[in-house]
């Protein structure tokens, strides 16, 4: 596996471990949604709450069935870099489990319900994710591909995608609360 991908991998694998103790569990997958609630004042027994928790449990029962090679409920950087690089990372059972979180999280941060998101709505998603004004302005420029000024369900998929899967330097995105 060249050292790019093996980076790319493990920083995918960084954004993962919200708890920093190396190995990806299903307390981790449980915080990104957790703090993407919080960041969203969202209570935890919210539909979009809901619906974000059910997204996240998915993905973590995906990684725990494809990654966690020797089966003890945590998946180490070794094992998460060695899965992705062995097909994890293009398979459709995953890159389906990335988009229904995807949109979980697209539907909080529309917040007026109509199916975009408005520059209001994103710039507010990406301060509470921890971007400064000026930050989420030029964030917000590169989610918005087609400069319409509102982001489609695909346009959002794209950026997360783009920034987590393939690594994109120029594309500065955020999970929730995560950073
Ligand atoms: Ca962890
Ligand atoms: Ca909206
Ligand atoms: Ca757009």
């Amino acid at each position: 596996m060249s050292d790019v991908t093996t980076f790319r991998y493990g920083r995918t694998f960084d954004l993962f471990d919200v708890n920093g103790n190396n190995a990806i569990g299903s307390d981790d997958m449980a915080a990104l949604a957790t703090g993407i609630a919080q960041a969203h004042n969202l209570p935890d027994d919210s539909a979009k709450g809901r619906a974000l928790r059910d997204a996240y449990r998915q993905l973590w029962e995906i990684l725990r069935r494809y990654a966690d090679a020797d089966a003890n409920g945590r998946i180490t950087r070794d094992e998460f870099i060695e899965a992705m690089g062995n097909g994890l990372s293009s398979a459709g059972q995953f890159t389906r489990s990335l988009d229904d979180a995807m949109d979980a999280e697209f539907a909080v941060i529309d917040a007026n319900d109509d199916g975009r998101i408005d520059q209001a709505e994103l710039r507010a998603a990406l301060e509470s994710a921890g971007l400064t004004a000026e930050e989420a302005g030029v964030t917000a420029g590169k989610i918005d591909a087609d400069g319409d000024d509102v982001v489609s369900r695909e346009e959002y998929r794209a950026a997360w995608t783009r920034y987590y899967l393939e690594g994109d330097p120029e594309v500065d995105m955020f999970l929730g609360g995560s950073r």
